[in-house]
């Protein structure tokens, strides 16, 4: 039996759809692994895309436990590693503000260089200083969570606490080939340092989807390849 996926999903997925920034084919990953799908979240780039990113971005924090329903927020700073998670940082808090002024206007984003500079403001961090703040980082994708792993260690180096992460797409991977590596990298990162990992998206959520199209081939291919990496989590 299918589960239709909720509204916010299925708007963020349409526009994945839209603008060829979820595709199938093959495609060599920055693991090696060998995948029948890509997630590019660098074609969002147009303004309704960046919109709708931003958007579903809000929604999945606004309604994650990093936000309670007293009102009262659970961190400082939006973290968006360079590149790609600058835009995202930087439209997400926008979008929080938006949506309550009161409650997300005081927070602050914040990205790394990916050079160092020594001369004029320096430093490594744009943005709020980390230090002693609760930061949450934002980002694309996690596969084997080798990219959210360099960020953690930015925000430490800083002296900031990780509080949560926030990502466009979860591929539900187990972290590496080894019996020892069955864990998700998701998973992995929860156990590690015991905070909430969200994502708008996941695998098993474009398999429902494409379940519900009846998109035999791709469909098939993606159920493969889950079927092999598959995490126990
Ligand atoms: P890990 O560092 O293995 O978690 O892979 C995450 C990074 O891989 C992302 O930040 C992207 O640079 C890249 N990537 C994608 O953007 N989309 C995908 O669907 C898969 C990957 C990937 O290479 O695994």
């Amino acid at each position: 039996p299918t589960t239709p996926l909720p509204a916010h999903k299925l708007t963020f997925l349409q526009s994945c759809l839209s603008a060829n920034a979820l595709k199938f084919g093959t495609f060599t990953l920055k693991s090696g692994r060998t995948s029948p799908y890509f997630f590019n979240a660098g074609l969002f780039h147009e303004g309704h895309l960046l919109r709708s990113i931003s958007t579903a971005f809000a929604e999945t924090i606004h309604n994650s436990p990093l936000c309670r329903a007293t009102g009262e927020v659970g961190f400082d700073i939006l973290f968006g590693p360079a590149y790609k998670g600058i835009p995202l940082a930087a439209t997400t808090l926008l979008k929080l503000c938006d949506r309550s002024e009161a409650r997300y206007g005081a927070l602050s984003y914040s990205f790394n260089r990916k050079e160092a500079k020594d001369h004029g403001e320096g430093g490594n961090i744009v943005g709020a200083p980390l230090k002693n703040k609760r930061v949450v980082i934002i980002d694309d994708v996690i596969t084997a969570g080798t990219a959210i792993r360099e960020a953690i260690e930015i925000i430490k180096v800083q002296g900031g606490k990780l509080v949560g992460i926030v990502v466009a797409f979860d591929r539900m991977e187990r972290v590496g080939d080894g019996e020892a590596q069955r864990g998700s990298a998701i998973g992995e990162v929860r156990r590690q340092y015991g905070v909430p990992v969200l994502s708008i998206l996941s695998l098993d959520d474009v398999v429902e989807f494409l379940r519900g199209l009846g998109g035999e081939e791709d469909l098939r291919r993606l159920q493969e390849y889950r079927e092999r990496y598959q995490a126990r989590d």
